[in-house]
C-alpha cells in the first residue's frame, strides 16, 4: 500500500509511524543476520517524520540525512523498494547502488539524501533557490540533525536563504545526540530555534514526539512559507532511542535518560491517546500491526527475490 496521498489523520499517521519503527527494526534485525548492510535507524523520531512529511505537497521537494527511512516511507515509498537497495538488488530505488545512506527517489521528490553531515543544508537551499527562478510550484523541505545545526554550513545556508528570500522548511531534528557525543558538550542551551532569530527567519520548536503537535506546527510553518516565500526553521525536540548505526550498544547513554525518554515513545504515546479518545479500539489497533507486518513480510520477500545490478550497471548513472 502506499500511503502517499492518504493520511493526514491522527490514525493514518500512526499506522505510518508503525510502518516506519518495524521496517527499521527488521533492517536491523537482517544486518544482525549478515543480510543486510549497516544503516542508521531513526527509531523513537517517527513523530518528527511523518508529521512533517504529511504537512507537504506533492510538488515540495525533499532533502534529508542519514536517517531518512521515516521520511522516505512518509512521502509514500514502498518498502520493498527500499529493502532491495539497502540489500544492493536492481529493484531498489537507485537501482541497488546507494545502499541507506545515499537513497533518493526522483519520483517522490526526495532529491537527496546525505551522509555528509550538513550536506543536504547547502543543496537545498540550492533547491529552493531553482524553486524561485524557475517560479515553480513547491518548496523544499531539509531534513537535519543537531549536529549539522553546530556545523558552519548551517549558518550559511540559513543566512542565505533569509537574504534572497528562499521558499524553505529547515527541519531540526534535535535528537539530543551526534554520533556518540551529547549535544550538551557541543553547544549552549537547549534549542537550535532559537539560532534562526539572528538570520531573520521564523522559527518554532515542538514536541517531535508528538506527531499531531508536529503536524500541526509543520502546516502553519508551510503555510507561513507559502504566503511570505520566506524559510522558516522548524525544531523538533525528540530523541533517538536506538543506536548511532547497527550494532550500537548504547553503553555511553545514561540509561535514565534514555529510560525517561523510551516513556516518552511517540508511537505508544500516540496509541494510546487515540484509545482513550475513542477513535480506535484495541482491535483496530491490532489490524494496523498485522498490516504493518504483512507490508513488511511483503518487502522481505521481494528485496530477497529480487537480482543484483548486471556487472555492465557498475558504470551507468554515472555522472562525474
Ligand atoms: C561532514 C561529516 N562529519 C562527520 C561525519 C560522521 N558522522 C556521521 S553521523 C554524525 C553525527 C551527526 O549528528 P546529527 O547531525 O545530530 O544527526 P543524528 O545522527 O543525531 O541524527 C557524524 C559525526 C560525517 N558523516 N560527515
Amino acid at each position: 500500500m502506499n500511503q502517499r496521498t492518504t493520511g493526514n489523520s491522527p490514525a493514518a499517521m500512526l499506522e505510518c509511524m508503525m510502518l516506519i519503527r518495524a521496517y527499521e527494526e527488521r533492517l536491523a534485525a537482517m544486518h544482525a543476520a549478515g543480510q543486510a548492510a549497516g544503516t542508521c535507524t531513526s527509531v523513537g523520531q517517527e513523530a518528527s517524520a511523518v508529521g512533517v512529511v504529511r504537512a507537504l505537497r506533492e510538488s515540495d521537494r525533499i532533502l534529508t540525512n542519514h536517517r531518512s527511512a521515516g521520511h522516505l516511507l512518509a512521502r509514500g515509498a514502498e518498502p520493498g523498494r527500499m529493502l532491495a537497495e539497502v540489500m544492493g538488488r536492481s529493484t531498489g530505488y537507485c537501482k541497488g547502488k546507494s545502499g541507506s545512506l545515499h537513497i533518493s527517489a526522483k519520483e517522490l521528490g526526495v532529491v537527496l539524501t546525505s551522509t555528509i553531515v550538513g550536506g543536504e543544508l547547502s543543496l537545498a537551499t540550492g533547491v529552493a533557490l531553482s524553486l524561485k527562478m524557475l517560479a515553480q510550484d513547491g518548496i523544499a523541505a531539509c531534513f537535519f540533525g543537531d549536529g549539522a545545526a553546530c556545523e558552519g554550513i548551517f549558518h550559511e545556508s540559513l543566512n542565505l536563504a533569509a537574504v534572497w528570500e528562499l521558499p524553505i522548511l529547515y527541519v531540526c531534528e534535535n535528537n539530543q545526540w551526534q554520533a556518540f557525543v551529547h549535544r550538551n558538550e557541543t553547544m549552549r542551551g537547549d534549542h537550535v530555534s532559537a539560532w534562526a532569530e539572528r538570520y531573520g527567519m521564523p522559527s518554532r520548536t515542538v514536541d517531535g514526539n508528538d506527531a499531531e503537535a508536529v503536524h500541526a506546527a509543520a502546516v502553519e510553518a508551510v503555510a507561513t512559507i507559502r504566503a511570505t516565500g520566506k524559510p522558516y526553521l522548524l525544531e523538533t525536540y525528540t530523541y533517538r532511542l536506538r543506536g548511532h548505526f547497527e550494532p550500537d550498544d548504547q553503553a555511553y547513554v545514561d540509561p535514565q535518560e534514555l529510560a525517561a525518554w523510551r516513556a516518552r515513545d511517540p508511537i505508544a504515546t500516540l496509541q494510546q491517546r487515540l484509545l482513550a479518545r475513542g477513535v480506535l479500539g484495541e482491535a483496530d489497533l491490532a489490524d494496523m500491526q498485522r498490516r504493518v507486518n504483512e507490508q513488511i513480510e511483503r518487502a522481505g520477500a521481494f528485496a530477497a527475490a529480487s537480482p543484483f545490478p548486471a556487472p555492465a550497471e557498475l558504470t551507468t548513472d554515472v555522472y562525474a
